[in-house]
């Protein structure tokens, strides 16, 4: 059987710029000491959280980023001076996304306004640019303090944006920590609002989970631990940060027992052979109680498709999952037409 029938290649929206949705630029903004350079190092240089304890300040646009499935450009732009007078149009030429990081720990009612006057330029000037706010180093707050604390800014937010005539904009909110999986989640969904290929990850997926009982499904961008994409049922954390998990155990015995596949022929070195040599693709199972729970398979070097069975899944469904998985990756394949 195949879940493909039928299945269409809508783009949705204009791809953006070369490799199709895959060059991906954020700007990290926000006051001094809001947490930006935390954020670039824990999610795209895999720096230990405990590590940014001491990181000095950043004094000029910084460029990082890592290249993997995505190319990830990302820049930071330290909090004390002022782009927006110093027409430094440059830093946001691209479409992209701006990252507001508010420090929730902190006195925010500048940072507030900080906020507010980069969303208005930004609205004027680069209509294109999402504006994503995270309410970051909730770690060190009580829930309901953190709540309250996320109600008070958004709400804040969303009437001065009303009070000036901006009802329209569209403004996103997060809460955010680097030491658990939110900072990952967070920059996840960012990402694949950027994606024109996004609508249609989500159709396949979906297709996926109906045709093999999987209650959720990811794929994932391996090294950044990225999810670029999810079927459309509910998201609940839970669920991320097993899968997450997952990926750091198949990193981790990789680096220990897998071999350099750099070599091998590749989709990125803009080849369309197929990257094939199944063998060398990591594929997870896990059972609970009998029943298969996990599931992870690489669709290549950088992808893998990491499922979370329905609970009556059973084992024997087996084969019927590897097949329709071996159907999604020739769609992924097609879809980016590697
Ligand atoms: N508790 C907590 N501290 C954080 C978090 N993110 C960053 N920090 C700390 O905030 C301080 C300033 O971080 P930094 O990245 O240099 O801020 P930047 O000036 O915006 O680049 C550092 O001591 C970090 O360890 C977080 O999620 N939770
Ligand atoms: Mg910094």
């Amino acid at each position: 059987m195949t879940f493909m029938d039928g299945a269409q290649y809508h783009t949705g929206r204009v791809v953006n710029g070369p490799n199709g949705g895959r060059n991906q630029r954020l700007v990290l903004m926000g006051d001094r000491r809001s947490g930006k350079s935390s954020i670039a190092g824990v999610v795209f240089q895999k720096t230990p959280p405990s590590e940014t304890l001491f990181t000095e300040a950043t004094t000029e646009i910084t460029p990082s980023g890592m290249q993997s499935f995505m190319n990830f450009h990302v820049v930071e732009l330290p909090g004390h001076f002022d782009y927006l007078k110093l027409e430094s149009d440059d830093v946001f030429r691209d479409k992209g996304a701006v990252i507001w990081v508010m420090d929730a720990q902190d006195q925010y009612l500048d940072a507030l306004n900080h906020l507010l006057d980069t969303i208005t330029y930004l609205a004027q000037h680069w209509p294109a640019i999402n504006v994503e706010v995270f309410v970051h180093k909730v770690d060190g707050l009580s829930e309901e303090f953190r709540n309250d604390t996320f109600r008070d800014i958004r709400q804040r937010v969303q009437d001065e944006l009303s009070d000036l005539g901006y009802d329209n904009v569209q403004v996103s909110f997060y809460q955010t920590s680097i030491y658990d999986h939110s900072v990952f989640e967070a920059v996840s969904n960012v990402v694949q609002k950027l994606m024109p290929q996004l609508p249609t990850l989500e159709s396949l997926l979906n297709s996926l989970c109906s045709s093999c009982r999987i209650q959720k499904a990811y794929l994932f961008d391996i090294p950044s631990k990225i999810f670029i994409a999810s079927d459309t049922s509910p998201q609940e954390s839970k669920t991320y940060e097993v899968c997450s998990d997952l990926i750091d155990v198949v990193v981790d015995i990789g680096e220990l027992y897998g071999w350099d596949r750099s070599t091998e022929p590749s989709y990125v070195a803009q080849d369309k052979t197929d990257i094939g040599n199944d063998a060398c693709e990591s594929l997870v199972m896990m059972e609970r109680r009998g029943q298969s729970y996990l599931y992870l398979k690489e669709m290549n070097q950088f992808l893998a498709l990491v499922c979370i069975m329905a609970d009556d899944s059973p084992v024997e469904n087996q084969s019927l999952v590897d097949y329709n998985v071996g159907v999604f990756r020739d769609a992924l394949a097609k879809v980016w037409q590697w």
